[in-house]
């Protein structure tokens, strides 16, 4: 009797310690990049997937394990894989960016990324960072908080929702014919949500995913939008209570739809009170820009146990295409959750104050359609790709690769988003934005009318920022910083700066590597808005970029 009582509290005792204490542990995975015929839409194309799976396999890890995944790649492709939103203390090398962080790993090659995952717990996802592989290649990053439970009820399951994009071509070939004619890409030929594009597109029997739910339970919809375009997600009759975004705790606010830019996560917590049905789940776009957009609705459904399968289901009131007050809400109401666990460590003074123009250019293109190419600058310079990645060159100084000249400022002043100049060519080059350890940085984001004001998913690579203010029409320096948020503002590692608008973020530059800036819409990013931080060891080996492994690929 007084042994088992014995037994019974020191197996409590043991399930506590395990409980308040889970070990950081290594995970393994293996991708083998290969070729996949995959049919969506009734049309059968090869795909690049990771082990055939499209979309990818999720990585799930605890906050403080190490990842690592051997990568081999089995297609005629190059290809390099990049964690998004992961911060990659001192482990540059593990970032994946083609040509920034790293060389490609060529067909045959295989290559380690080893990484630990510090300080981030929620929702991030992994993608193809070369050429436009990601179109297909990319799947969920789920990190589980170390100990104790999440700041928000305990969900009954929690649901990976991907959104993302099909074409009935082959990718490649799309980019390549868009640059050699000049003209835009070819929109894709639907959303999807985990891969599949629902029932109002022409091949619905096959190609709805649904999610069957018990009433009165909380789930915890992981929501990833992983390609182009922003979108308004909903669900229908349902609100959604959002708790996290990129992988960093917010304040719980409620909300008919979410919005999210290519390169966000957002977590939000479903409850199903409603009554038993069908209802839709739905991904639209958000496009407040004067252009031709793809306007088709990616839907899944979620159905209550025990509901007819014929019952049609309901459609969300989603906000409009255009509906530029719904995002500006959403964006306004997004706050860090800055609770003593989990404090908001804004930056409140500034080492370095950057301002980068990001938007659109024409270069002549003789060739082309219109005898004229589009292009896409931060700061009017169009980034040329190096042909030795930068990382490599920066830590084997490597001379003759890049310059460290990228300008603080714009070249010119200019009404940056009224009338655009006269000339609207960009220079062209591979400069770099030095930035010494630890430093604070804060960087003005200003969208520019050049052809067209447009949404541009600005991602930083290798750090978390502070969304501290965004605004419509030109950034006043005097007017706009008594208006930041310098307490709670959301924390992320994407920002929509608004259309023929401006963000503000703030960053520590607590990470030294070559850390790539992008927009994240595909072709933007081929046009070359994108650029990169040469932040610089600080002092001692700590704060010191790690060496490579010995399997680093060459170019
Ligand atoms: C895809 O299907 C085509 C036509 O049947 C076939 O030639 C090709 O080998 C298949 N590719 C893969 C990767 O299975
Ligand atoms: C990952 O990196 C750690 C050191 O940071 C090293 O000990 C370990 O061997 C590496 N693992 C692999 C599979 O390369
Ligand atoms: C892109 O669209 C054009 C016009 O519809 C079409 O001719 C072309 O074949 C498409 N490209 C690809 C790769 O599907
Ligand atoms: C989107 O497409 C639908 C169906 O074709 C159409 O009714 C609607 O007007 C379109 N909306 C916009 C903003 O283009
Ligand atoms: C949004 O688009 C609709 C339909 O094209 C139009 O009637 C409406 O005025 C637009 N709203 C805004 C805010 O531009
Ligand atoms: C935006 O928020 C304001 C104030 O909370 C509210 O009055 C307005 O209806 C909201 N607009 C939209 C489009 O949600
Ligand atoms: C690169 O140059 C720096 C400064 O001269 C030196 O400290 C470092 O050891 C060099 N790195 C390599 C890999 O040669
Ligand atoms: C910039 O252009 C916008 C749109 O044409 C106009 O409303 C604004 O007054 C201009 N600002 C300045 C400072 O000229
Ligand atoms: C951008 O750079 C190009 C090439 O040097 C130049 O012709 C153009 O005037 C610049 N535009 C702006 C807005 O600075
Ligand atoms: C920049 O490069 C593009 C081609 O990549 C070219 O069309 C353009 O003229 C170049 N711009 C300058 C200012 O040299
Ligand atoms: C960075 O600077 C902050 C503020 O000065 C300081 O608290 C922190 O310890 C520094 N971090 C490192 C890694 O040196
Ligand atoms: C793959 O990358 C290597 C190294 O940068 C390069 O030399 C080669 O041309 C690339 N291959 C293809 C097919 O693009
Ligand atoms: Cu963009």
């Amino acid at each position: 009797m007084v042994i088992s009582k014995y037994a019974a509290a020191m197996s409590c005792l043991l399930i506590a310690v395990v409980a308040l204490n889970v070990e950081a542990e290594t995970r393994h995975y293996k991708f083998d990049i290969k070729f996949k015929n995959v049919t969506r839409l009734c049309h059968t194309e090869p795909i690049v997937t990771a082990n055939g799976k499209f979309p990818g396999p999720t990585i799930h890890a605890r906050e403080g394990d190490t990842v690592t995944v051997k990568v081999t790649n089995h297609v005629t492709y190059n290809v390099s894989i990049h964690w998004h939103g992961i911060r990659q203390l001192r482990t540059g090398w593990a970032d994946g960016p083609a040509y920034i962080t790293q060389c490609p790993i060529q067909t045959g090659q295989t290559f380690v990324y080893n990484f630990t995952i510090t300080g981030q717990r929620g929702t991030l996802f992994w993608h193809a960072h070369i050429l436009w592989l990601r179109a297909t290649l990319y799947g969920p990053i789920v990190i589980l908080p170390p100990k104790g439970p999440y700041p928000f009820p305990k969900p009954h399951k929690e649901v990976i929702l991907i959104l993302g994009e099909w074409w009935n071509s082959d990718t490649e070939t799309v980019i390549n014919q868009a640059m050699n004619s000049g003209l835009a890409p070819n929109s894709s030929d639907s959303h999807t949500i985990n891969g599949k594009a629902g029932p109002l597109f022409y091949c619905p029997t096959k190609d709805t995913f649904a999610l069957s739910v018990e009433p009165d339970k909380t789930y915890l919809l992981r929501i990833i939008k992983a390609l182009n375009q922003e979108v308004f997600f909903g669900v229908a009759n349902h609100h959604l209570t959002v708790v996290e975004v990129d992988a960093v705790y917010t304040k719980p606010f409620e909300t008919k739809a979410i919005v999210s830019a290519p390169g966000q996560t957002t977590n939000a917590l479903l409850h199903t009170d409603k009554k038993a049905g069908r209802y839709f789940m739905a991904a639209r776009v958000f496009m407040d820009a004067p252009i031709a957009v793809d306007n088709k609705t990616a839907t899944a459904i979620l159905q209550y146990t025990g509901s007819s399968n014929s019952l049609n289901p309901v459609m969300p009131l989603i906000p409009a295409l255009n509906d530029t007050a719904f995002s500006s809400n959403f964006s306004n109401a997004l706050k860090s959750l800055n609770s003593p666990q989990y404090p908001a460590k804004v930056p409140q003074s500034i080492d370095r104050n950057l301002f980068f123009t990001v938007g659109l250019a024409l270069n002549a293109c003789p060739t082309c359609i219109n005898g004229a190419r589009p292009a896409a600058s931060v700061n009017n310079i169009s980034f040329t790709m190096p042909t030795i990645a930068l990382l490599q060159s920066h830590y084997f100084n490597i001379s003759g690769v890049f310059t460290t000249d990228f300008p603080d400022n714009p070249p010119a002043t200019f009404n940056y988003t009224g009338t655009p100049p006269k000339n609207l060519q960009s220079s062209n080059g591979t400069r770099l934005s030095r930035i010494p350890f630890n430093s604070t940085v804060q960087l003005v984001l200003q969208d520019t009318s050049a052809l067209t004001v447009e949404n541009h998913p600005v991602h930083l690579h290798g750090f978390n920022f502070f969304i501290v203010g965004r605004g419509f029409g030109n950034y006043n320096p005097k007017k706009d910083p008594a208006k930041f948020n310098l307490v709670d503002p959301p924390e992320r590692n994407t920002v929509g700066v608004p259309t023929g608008g401006w963000t503000v973020i703030r960053f520590r530059a607590d990470n030294p590597g070559v850390w790539f800036m992008h927009c994240h819409l595909e072709v933007h990013t081929t046009w070359g808005l994108k650029m990169a931080f040469l932040v610089e060891n600080g002092h001692g080996p700590e704060q010191s970029i790690l060496p490579p492994g010995k399997d680093l690929p060459q170019c």
